[in-house]
């Protein structure tokens, strides 16, 4: 404590308040942070749960780390620090503050930060791992996600900084930690900012805190940081050997570690030997078993173990294909329509954002039960409870970076920040059979500038993940004289072109079955959104705003509308349950919530559910 004028963390911070540029800062700040890549698959590691009661400080001045005078403040709240003396005087105590749940979001545990958007410090003690990592094992804190900026100390030393509110990330701790009770401490900042991804105005909640899972894993010196194990072609007809690419890859370069991949359903067991990159990449085949393929009817997985060093991996692995020919998508080989529906990742009943397995079933459930196949995860990565879930389900998953409206497409720290947010969610959910598209980006004004954005993303997608197709929610532009023309220049880069459109909603209403569509391109067809606000249990007239019949009618119109647009592949009408945001300020009906929900935020079915269940049923 004596030292903290020379403290690194301090002097970062003033450099901050004397007007660093936000990309000079990022980088400075990482200079020093022990971020290490992702570590994938946590659920089945060795790990030590940090969820729980959190103790909370809200910040609104960035008092934590400046004095009256913007100079650092001499008792940092990261440092957790105490009294040493009666008379010292330290104007904060953690162990005094209230608490939170953890995963959870800030806005709807305390009343008073339902509207907040600022900064709030998180402080907790956990007791280290007995023993702790020795020999060279590490340690690393993983977080699920945390919205939107965050700082993290551990025991009062920096650990990290990270930027994105929903992927996940880990800091390698090991030397950080001691024997007995350790603490960490999170600054979480929710502000909304132009050049930030998503950028200032969006359709949703900003919730604001660690939203999702805390871990501590504990991992041998050389572990296993991700793989890949993908169907490379569809079995022959005797559902026999079929060949799955298998690519591995170390936390670092070191040769000649030999890693097991055992199948014991299809009797497969084969041991490699990494390359000097600490990488594998080979074929397994499926010669002695038939291979049974996930699909929505079928949600077959395999269980998949990995033995490198002393670690054991294990992971259920379902083997799918997913390719486009002209208008059709094919799954299996099979065309196949996309019976969907988007969500937001909110729980039921005013709950907040949801982080957990039970969530992910109870709204799962609720599209399978409106007769989905697929869910359209908008409009950002949900947790992985939610993809896991819908995988065991026989859910298709549309997963989404929040690359959402007006996004500061010159600017190239945006351009890093979404790349970094694509490729964290492809690392995560890249052995999840469920997911057939990666979303780039959610209606997005056109540009030139847009354009090479949203195209260099596009590219960089597929260097990453070949095995699946890449859309992006566009915008209907072309409409005059009830023609609803497709045109977006992406059209070339996306293999689905999907788009957004609101006819009987914001325009054109009653005028839906006048509407004619224009889709100059051979590609399949996805309409990701359309629908209209209702509010559950409001009656009358079907031309009456915000009624259940105005709703149920629009539907109705707007199906029948769809059912006339060649090569159309799937839908996923706007929205399953009512959701919150701030941009809903109609008193009475919206109350900051957004009604396009086909059940409310308490799970009733509105008329139009039954509409949308009806046409699903035949499809
Ligand atoms: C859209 C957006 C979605 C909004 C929705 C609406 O086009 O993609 O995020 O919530 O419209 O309700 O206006």
């Amino acid at each position: 404590m004596k030292n903290f004028w020379k403290n690194d963390e301090l002097r970062l911070q003033c450099k901050k308040v004397l007007a660093l540029s936000t990309l000079a800062f990022t980088v400075a700040i990482a200079t020093m942070a022990q971020e290490v890549p992702q570590v994938t698959n946590v659920m089945n590691r060795e790990t030590l749960s940090l969820n729980g009661d959190w103790h909370y400080i809200v910040d609104v001045q960035e008092e934590g780390y400046y004095d009256y005078r913007m100079n650092p403040m001499r008792w940092g709240f990261f440092s957790n620090a105490k009294p040493q003396r009666p008379e010292d005087l330290i104007e904060y105590d953690f162990d005094a503050a209230p608490t939170m749940r953890v995963p959870g979001d800030w806005n709807t545990q305390d009343e008073r930060l339902f509207f907040y958007e600022g900064t709030v410090w998180l402080q907790r003690y956990f007791e280290a791992p007995n023993p702790l990592p020795r020999g060279g094992g590490r340690a690393l804190l993983y977080f699920g996600a945390v919205n939107y900026d965050c700082h993290v100390y551990v025991n009062g030393k920096k650990a990290g900084h990270h930027v994105g509110g929903f992927t996940p990330f880990n800091f390698d701790v090991t030397d950080l930690l001691h024997e007995g009770k350790n603490f960490v401490i999170v600054k979480v900042d929710n502000k909304r900012s132009a050049s930030a991804v998503p950028t200032q105005i969006f359709d949703w909640w900003n919730y604001g805190g660690i939203t999702r899972d805390v871990m501590l894993l504990s991992l041998p010196a050389t572990y296993i940081e991700d793989y890949s194990l993908q169907l490379n072609a569809l079995p022959g007809a005797d559902g026999k050997n079929s060949v799955i690419d298998f690519t591995m890859k170390l936390n670092r370069p070191a040769a000649g570690e030999s890693v097991t991949v055992t199948f014991p359903e299809l009797k497969i067991r084969r041991t490699f030997t990494t390359d000097e990159n600490g990488r594998i990449q080979e074929k397994l085949s499926t010669k002695k078993s038939k291979l049974e393929l996930w699909s929505p009817a079928h949600p077959r997985r395999y269980q998949v173990l990995l033995e490198c060093g002393g670690e054991t991996l294990s992971d259920s692995i379902g083997f799918r294909t997913i390719e486009t020919r002209g208008k059709q998508i094919l799954l299996n080989g099979e065309p196949v329509f996309l019976k969907g529906i988007c969500l937001h990742e909110e729980k039921p009943n005013g709950g907040g954002r949801a982080n957990s397995a039970e969530d992910a079933r109870t709204l799962l459930t609720w599209a399978k039960e409106l007769g989905c196949n697929f869910v359209r995860l908008a409009h950002y990565p949900h947790n992985e409870y939610m993809v896991r879930v819908a995988e065991r389900m026989g859910l298709m998953v549309w997963s989404e970076i929040p690359c959402y409206w007006t996004i500061d497409w010159k600017n190239d720290a945006t351009y890093q920040n979404a790349q970094r947010q694509l490729t964290d969610m492809i690392a995560r959910d890249r052995n999840r059979a469920n997911v057939i598209i990666w979303s780039i980006a959610n209606e997005t004004p056109h540009s030139p500038e847009r354009d090479a954005f949203l195209g260099r993303l596009a590219r960089y997608a597929r260097t990453l993940d070949s095995t699946r197709l890449i859309s992006m929610a566009m915008e209907v532009t072309g409409a005059s004289n009830y023609v609803n023309r497709l045109q977006d220049n992406m059209h070339e880069l996306v293999d689905v072109v999907s788009f957004n459109q609101y006819v009987g909603w914001y325009r054109d209403v009653n005028d839906a079955p006048k509407m004619r569509w224009e889709i100059p391109y051979n590609k399949p067809v996805i309409i990701s959104e359309f629908g209209g606000g209702a509010k559950y249990g409001l009656h009358g007239a079907k031309n009456q705003r915000w009624t259940e019949e105005f709703q149920e009618n629009l539907y109705r119109e707007n199906l029948a509308m769809l059912d006339k647009i060649d090569g159309l592949a799937g839908t996923t009408p706007w929205i399953l349950k009512d959701f919150r945001s701030p941009r809903r300020v109609l008193t009475g009906i919206q109350d900051y919530y957004n009604m396009k929900g086909l059940v409310s935020d308490k799970g009733e079915r509105k008329k139009a559910w039954y509409v949308l269940h009806e046409w699903y049923e035949k499809k």
